[in-house]
């Protein structure tokens, strides 16, 4: 079964190719040389995946689904959310926005926070929606080299290290993205 993954992120590229079932095969935008910007202007992560991936189905037709991913920080009132990309400006550079949660969370007893991941699918022209959360805390520093955006200062639950500081294998057994396509695969077998 073909499908088209809606994103220009190569990063999450990476994490869903590790996951699809024999059988499946995803094209990201990348693949397809699809290069305009979609704006994501949706107030939800539910909106924005939406758009997302009603823009790729109208483009090109075919079966294809997106996410839209955000931290949500519980002291900071489940911020950055739906803004995770450009929490620090519109240049959307990954340490500005880490250092601006560390900051925001200086002197503050509950580091407590959650990955969401919504993905919207347009399959025979129907559109569906699943998520997937992970719980965890944020770190006092950043830390670790691998994975994208906020992994080096989240903490998943039942965990010491950083998402940064597993391995892509192990991020991807319990991550958000991971469990929404997980739901995604399960609907697409029944
Ligand atoms: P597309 O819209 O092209 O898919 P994007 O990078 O803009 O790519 P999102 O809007 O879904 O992706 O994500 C918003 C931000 O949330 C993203 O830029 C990262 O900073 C952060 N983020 C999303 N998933 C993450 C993950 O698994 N680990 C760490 N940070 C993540």
């Amino acid at each position: 079964m073909e499908l088209i993954f809606a994103t220009h992120n190569e990063n999450k590229v990476k994490e869903i190719n590790k996951l699809l079932p024999p059988g499946y095969l995803v094209k990201s935008l990348t693949d397809l040389k699809y290069d305009a910007k979609i704006e994501e202007s949706g107030s939800t992560l539910e909106e924005n995946a939406l758009i997302k991936a009603r823009t790729i189905f109208n483009a090109f037709k075919e079966n294809c689904f997106a996410d839209d991913s955000g931290l949500e920080v519980y002291a900071l009132g489940g911020k950055p959310g739906v803004y995770s990309a450009r929490y620090a400006g519109n240049q959307k550079k990954s340490e500005d926005n880490t250092n601006k949660i560390l900051h925001e969370l200086q002197g503050l007893n509950n580091r407590e926070a959650q990955f969401r991941t919504v993905i919207a699918m347009v399959y025979n022209k129907t559109e569906y929606l699943f998520e997937g959360i992970i719980k965890g805390k944020i770190s006092e520093t950043p830390l670790g080299q691998n994975g994208f955006g906020y992994d080096p200062i989240f903490i998943p639950e039942k965990e010491t290290l950083t998402f940064s500081q597993l391995t892509l294998s192990e991020k991807i057994k319990i991550s958000h993205r991971s469990r929404a396509f997980q739901k995604l695969v399960e609907f697409l077998k029944s």
